[in-house]
């Protein structure tokens, strides 16, 4: 009989030896605890209909978004579980504008969490996939905590997403290869199903928003017509594929291969206006795809050097099959 999957707790424990020691406990703790979120999250996501629980609550969010009952409602139950671990100081959340400090964790090896509990909400009301998305960097002790939040890509010490599709699936990374799991909602428990991802070195799809074709910069037009093109031998022309939902069109990507996209607006070209937001979209997942071989970059840098000045800073983001972005970059320099 086979040996059966590795859970997400055994899984964590073996990656603890990766992890810079003092964060490793705080690190495990705080993943484990999300995962626990995410069965809810999922569990609600199915009844949303039947709870009137759909629809928007009234009013936009930090970052101008209409806000939806469940990204409130995955917001706060996001905020009082990372509240209960005693290992998280601080939440960036896309639903506040400040950090939610949380003096229950005092200690130099507490956590910044930065989160979307529910992302991809244009998805919501039509019953397709939607995310959650986090990012972990070490709080250094200090109070408030929030603003270690702030700062490269790089400084992630862990990042992930889980992804309510037909099935829900976790993806992390400690800095030691990207891993996915498969809740068994009999069990509550997630499940080793995709150890150690290796995204395709090329793919044969790309997932953009084509409707602001026109708005964007002259490079990435003139790579989507590449794409498009018919060539034989590099398996041209690429097919579309894009739900519309980050953490489903990424997810895609990695297994996949081929390219996610968001550029930004260039109709200003001294100031391009990206729109996923850095630190809890755009660095979580450029870490992953990085963690299982791929590239993400703006176009013009990679996005794990990007340094945020701003807790919901924009950037814009090409990610996806490592020889796919290095071609996106070489028509940016066109
Ligand atoms: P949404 O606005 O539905 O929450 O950042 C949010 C996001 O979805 C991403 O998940 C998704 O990739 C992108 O925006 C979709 O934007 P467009 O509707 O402009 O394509």
């Amino acid at each position: 009989m086979a040996d059966s999957p590795l859970t997400l707790s055994e899984h964590l424990a073996s990656q603890q030896a990766s992890l810079s020691a003092p964060h490793a406990r705080s690190v495990a703790t705080v993943l484990g605890r999300i995962a626990r979120v995410s069965a809810v999250i999922a569990q609600e996501l199915a009844h949303a209909a039947l709870r009137d629980r759909l629809g928007y609550v009234g009013g936009t969010n930090v970052t101008g978004d209409q806000v939806k009952k469940l990204d409130v409602w995955g917001h706060e139950v996001m905020e009082s579980a990372l509240r209960e671990t005693r290992a998280c100081a601080a939440l960036v959340s896309e639903e506040v504008a400040e950090p939610i400090e949380m003096s229950e964790a005092a200690g130099a090896n507490a956590l910044v969490v930065c989160a979307d509990p529910v992302d991809g909400s244009s998805n919501l009301d039509v019953n397709g996939s939607v995310g959650t998305i986090f990012s972990l960097r070490p709080s250094g002790g200090k109070m408030p905590a929030g603003p270690a939040a702030l700062g490269r890509g790089t400084e992630q010490i862990a990042a992930g997403y889980v992804m309510y599709g037909p099935a829900t699936t976790l993806v992390y990374t400690v800095g030691q290869g990207t891993h996915g799991f498969t809740l068994n909602r009999e069990t509550g428990e997630f499940l080793l199903t995709h150890p150690d991802i290796r995204i395709p070195r090329r793919g044969k799809t790309y997932g953009i928003n084509e409707g602001n074709v026109l708005s964007w910069h002259p490079g990435q037009r003139a790579f989507i017509e590449h794409l498009k093109t018919k060539d034989k031998a590099s398996g041209r022309p690429y097919s579309l594929r894009y739900s519309g939902a980050m953490v489903a069109d990424v997810h895609r990507t990695l297994l996949d291969g081929g390219l996610f996209m968001y550029p930004a607006d260039w109709t200003d070209p001294q100031k391009p206006k990206a729109k996923l937001r850095l630190l809890y979209e755009v660095a979580p997942m450029g870490m992953i795809v990085e963690q299982a071989g791929g590239g993400a970059s703006t176009g013009l840098e990679r996005v794990l050097d990007l340094v945020a000045a701003d807790y919901h800073q924009r950037a814009a983001v090409i990610l996806g099959s490592p020889e796919d972005v290095a071609t996106a970059e070489e028509f940016y320099r066109r």
